[in-house]
């Protein structure tokens, strides 16, 4: 074992509180960590308080104690240790970043290839599909309890990371670790995936016709967009994380190289998804001031939408003409 996780191993067993707290706009990853790792600290005798800026996205409401989710900084233990989940740095915390930064001892565990190792004990491996595949490891390690709520909350952070084990970060390790969890407690998959990504509330839908509604195709249909508004949420009475995913619809239309996401969040900010085959879309959300991976990417622009539209659309047809430098495939 490496040094490292001993040292964490051996700050779990000594100290007594701990403050988790995960990234803003939280996902399953975060969601299933948090209260993994919460529960399994709290059945070990542990003070434990759990944090994130925004609120739990309703499919994750029914994992046991996604309620115990505190948004109010107010929360935060003092002398506690604080656990950073799923962060490549403490911006990502948000307003969470202040507490963190002011404690002792920081755990970060994480398993971004960008990670900044801003804890005074960190535990990154860029290998592990998701924190939670990270965080099962480490309860086996520190022989941490592992209840049927705390297979589940892991089992959700893995299948939501990997797409429900289909994104090319899915391993042999990730099975196994999905397979371990499966078995420690009879867990159900088909009952958990219903939940995580099949059943949505009927706004949902509401809201996916509007946005599909809006699918237009340039260069060839080689470049797909939709748009979706804060008008859009507020007619079909969906909320924001109704949103998340629904760019994939894009990319996964055959033939098409980059999807492109508008999300018009105000007269004068537009917030820009995007997705791709081949093109590393990644320099593309880079020189319109954004970040992100080679596959999934973006960028906010300010300024009216049909002008940051028109710029985009004109990045995305730029970079599909560097794919094909020789017109061949
Ligand atoms: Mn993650």
């Amino acid at each position: 074992m490496k040094e490292q996780t001993k040292a964490i191993i051996r700050l779990l067993q000594q100290r007594s509180s701990f403050n988790l707290v995960s990234h803003i706009r939280p996902d399953g990853d975060s969601i299933g960590s948090l209260l993994g790792l919460g529960e399994s600290l709290f059945r070990a005798g542990k003070r434990v308080r759990l944090f994130t800026e925004d609120r739990v996205p309703r499919k994750y409401a029914f994992l046991k104690g996604s309620e115990k989710i505190s948004s109010s900084a107010e929360r935060w233990l003092d002398d506690a240790v604080a656990i950073v989940l799923d962060c490549t740095d403490l911006e990502r915390t948000g307003e969470f970043r202040v507490p963190a930064a002011r404690s002792r001892d920081i755990i970060n565990i994480d398993h971004h290839r960008t990670n900044s190792y801003f804890g005074t004990a960190n535990l990154v491996d860029a290998s592990a599909a998701a924190t939670g595949e990270i965080i099962f490891r480490l309860l086996e390690a520190a022989a941490l309890p592992l209840t049927t709520s705390i297979a589940e909350a892991l089992y959700v952070a893995l299948a939501t990371d990997t797409g429900s084990f289909k994104y090319e970060n899915t391993t042999a390790e990730t099975h196994r670790t999905a397979a371990a969890l499966l078995e420690s407690h009879r867990l159900n998959p088909g009952l958990l995936s219903e939940q995580i990504f099949d059943l949505r509330p009927l706004p949902f839908y509401l809201l996916l016709k509007k946005v599909l509604g809006t699918l237009e195709f340039h260069g060839g249909k080689k470049v797909a967009t939709i748009t979706a508004s804060r008008d859009m949420l507020e007619q079909s009475g969906a909320l924001i994380e109704d949103l998340d995913g629904m760019i994939n619809y894009t990319r996964n239309i055959e033939g098409v190289e980059i999807g492109v996401m508008f999300f018009i969040d105000s007269p004068t900010e537009t917030k820009v998804g995007f997705r791709s085959r081949k093109a590393d879309v990644s320099v593309l959300a880079e020189i319109l001031g954004g970040g992100g991976h080679a596959r999934a990417a973006g960028c906010r622009l300010k300024g009216p939408f049909e002008q940051t539209r028109e710029r985009v659309i004109e990045e995305a047809l730029l970079a599909i003409a560097k794919l094909e430098p020789s017109g061949n495939d």
